[in-house]
């Protein structure tokens, strides 16, 4: 992958409004039950913010893999056992879908049955459940807050960037926390970027498009070659070329020349990447659960075989 996705003038990413959010969270974390962070399911781990784990780490917490509708089923299927089987409570979401996100309620209630039935004990059964919506930019938590709500009480968009501050919003017995996106300052490999990147977490401005896209084709062509060739009406032999002549094969399949015939490689990284995004390649996951590590009696089973 290379290294000038993220564009080489300015690698601010992590602006002072993020640093600023860190601190929020910081203080607010002592005024909720819990926490829910919001994961994009086709990144579950590229996705999941270091930063944030070690602020919620005291508090009961579950992870959200939304737009489960965009990513790959059986990759999400296997993604939610790898999460439980660590002891972590985790579910699929759509928060496009109002209502939906009501889906939380059991396993948060689940999770907090023993400060509840303390609440009961003193007479406060009443008291709402405060949660603390988490996650990295436009990963969806105002929509999932919406999804709750039932009604738009969050300004949602697809950038990065749109919650600004703090909102509580309350609903059916349950207050609500939206916060705004946070990444961290040091990712710890540029896949990790470059998957923040794809999905749109990362300010486009500041990235590369023409390297965004060679970048996804490299990706997603080791995991779906048949998808892009059949999108693009390319030859099996496509799948050959560098990812930055495949990118200009594919200008070409959609007409994109400037003059002289030249492929016009901008415009066309730029509609790969609103395709990519708008989900025409289908349903895609580019990170799958680490494969589990064998235990030491399945080492020793092994071993008598030899
Ligand atoms: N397909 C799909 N799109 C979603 C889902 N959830 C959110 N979106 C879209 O993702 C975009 C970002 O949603 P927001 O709710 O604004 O994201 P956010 O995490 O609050 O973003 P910031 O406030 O910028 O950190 C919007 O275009 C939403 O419609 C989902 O489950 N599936
Ligand atoms: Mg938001």
């Amino acid at each position: 992958m290379s290294e000038t996705i993220i564009n080489r003038r300015q690698i601010q990413w992590f602006p002072g409004h993020m640093a600023k959010t860190l601190r929020l969270m910081e203080k607010e974390i002592r005024n909720v039950d819990c926490v829910l962070q919001i994961l994009d399911a086709r990144i579950p781990l590229s996705s999941l913010n270091p930063e944030i784990e070690r602020i919620t780490a005291g508090k009961p917490h579950l992870y959200v893999l939304n737009k489960a509708d965009l990513a790959d089923p059986d990759i999400t299927r296997r993604w939610l056992d790898y999460f439980r089987s660590a002891g972590a409570g985790c579910l699929p979401m759509d928060s496009r879908q109002s209502g939906k996100a009501h889906a939380v309620r059991g396993p948060i209630e689940k999770e907090l049955a023993e400060l509840m039935q303390r609440r009961r004990a003193k007479g406060m059964a009443g008291a709402a459940i405060r949660v603390m919506v988490v996650g990295i930019p436009n990963v969806g938590k105002s929509t999932f807050i919406n999804s709750f709500a039932g009604a738009a009480r969050a300004k949602a968009a697809n950038k990065p960037g749109v919650t600004r501050g703090k909102q509580w919003i309350s609903v059916g017995g349950y207050d609500l926390l939206d916060m705004p996106g946070v990444l961290w300052k040091k990712f710890d490999s540029l896949e990790t970027a470059a998957n923040l990147a794809f999905i749109g977490s990362i300010r486009d401005d500041i990235l590369d498009v023409e390297e965004l896209a060679c970048g996804l084709l490299s990706s997603v062509r080791g995991i779906y070659p048949k998808r892009l060739l059949e999108r693009y009406k390319l030859g099996q032999q496509a799948l050959e070329l560098p990812p930055c002549e495949l990118l200009l094969a594919i200008g070409v399949k959609r007409g994109m020349l400037i003059s002289g015939g030249e492929v016009d490689s901008e415009r066309a990284a730029r509609m790969l990447v609103g395709e990519f995004r708008a989900s025409k390649w289908g349903r895609i996951s580019l990170e799958q659960p680490p494969q589990p590590t064998p235990t030491q009696e399945e080492d020793a089973d092994a071993g008598q075989n030899i």
